[in-house]
């Protein structure tokens, strides 16, 4: 018995071992790189989440410029599986992160620099989505960076961008998604993520549950300070329209800012916590904006259209959690005894 225990042990290492050097994971430069040149059929490919935030970013950009492309869904763990990890795709990114855009075999890293990229080699019919005015310009990028995922630890740069607040915000929805998911598949990240605390996270609120959340600390901490400060990135939304008028952040003209914006809507609505943004009488040229986001076909192209079913379920499961538990509900619209520090 002892013999096997060991035997069993001893592949177990040797499989990590072997394992690891095919999967070896780095953080990449953002932005195109030329040097790499990946197997591809069609001029753009896209490897995206249906629930990842970058990646609904990169999808509505694509179904504004009306360009074609392939698509590689590529499993997150609170999805199902940490596909991201899987060999097939750390060679596409081996920091293990989605969205990818590859045109002509070049793959762009970075969501940001992904929908720019996207704008600036879509067909001579595509809508143009970058204004001609270089101030303008500049005030539209301003606003694309405030919706951007930025960093190894967004969750420490809430103040910088609006972006940097969702991971914050969804942590209850990663909470109600995660415990359909079998524990076993959190391991797979914990041998082979590059950021380690990422399915340290995950299996932490697989193993509390969504209903012991407020009671860990670091997760309330979190929550409420993201909430905070995605309260401040939207005031400063309010009164962007509010100057200029709408309907969109650059007044008349539709652009990369907006379809950063709109994936931030989706999430809160996901999240079930767009009321606590959005509700009646707070801020009606963001909610109002939101609405007409909502109605483009992008939106029913790129993230309607795509929701997945581990999601939907998440949200249900939210709800009802937040029914049956007061205190659970005063955390997650804010209001809660554990507060983030502004
Ligand atoms: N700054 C990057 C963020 C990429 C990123 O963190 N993607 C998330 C989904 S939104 C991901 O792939 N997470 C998987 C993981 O860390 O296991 C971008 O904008 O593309």
């Amino acid at each position: 018995m002892a013999t096997l225990i060991f035997l069993l042990i001893a592949a177990s290492i040797a499989w990590w071992i072997w394992e690891r050097s095919h999967r070896r994971t780095h953080s990449v430069p953002p932005g195109l790189q030329e040097k790499i040149t990946l197997p591809f059929d069609k001029e753009f490919e896209l490897y995206h989440n249906s629930f990842s935030l970058c990646s609904k970013k990169t999808r509505v950009c694509l179904a504004e410029l009306d360009i074609d492309h392939a698509s590689h869904h590529i499993d997150l763990i609170e999805t199902g599986s940490y596909e991201n990890l899987s060999r097939h795709f750390l060679a596409v990114n081996p920091q293990g992160v989605v969205p990818v855009l590859v045109h002509h075999g070049h793959p762009i890293y970075e969501s940001h620099e992904q929908i720019r990229y996207a704008a600036d080699h879509a067909g001579a019919d595509a809508e143009a989505l970058v204004p001609d005015d270089a101030a303008l310009a500049d005030e539209m990028q301003a606003w694309v960076d405030r919706a951007s995922l930025i960093g190894d630890d967004p969750i420490a740069e809430v103040s910088v961008s609006a972006g940097n607040c969702v991971p914050g915000i969804t942590i209850p929805l990663f909470s109600a998604m995660i415990a359909e998911i079998p524990i076993h598949r959190i391991f797979v990240g914990l041998l082979f993520h590059r950021l380690k605390e990422r399915p340290m996270i995950f299996l932490t609120m697989k193993i509390l549950g969504l209903r012991r959340l407020g009671g860990m600390k670091p997760a309330a901490k979190a929550i409420g300070s993201a909430i905070r400060h995605m309260h401040l990135h939207l005031d400063a939304l309010e009164s962007q329209l509010e100057k200029n008028g709408g309907p969109w952040i650059l007044g008349d003209m539709f652009s990369l800012a907006d379809v950063s914006w709109v994936v931030i809507f989706d999430r809160m609505r996901e999240a079930d916590c767009a009321e606590v943004f959005l509700g009646p009488e707070l801020r009606p040229r963001v909610a109002a904006y939101r609405d007409r986001l909502f109605a483009r076909s992008s939106y029913a192209k790129a993230i309607w259209n795509h929701e997945h079913p581990t999601v939907a379920r998440g949200t249900q499961k939210l709800r009802e959690a937040k029914a049956a538990d007061p205190a659970l509900r005063a955390l997650l619209a804010g209001t809660g005894t554990t507060q983030g520090d502004l």
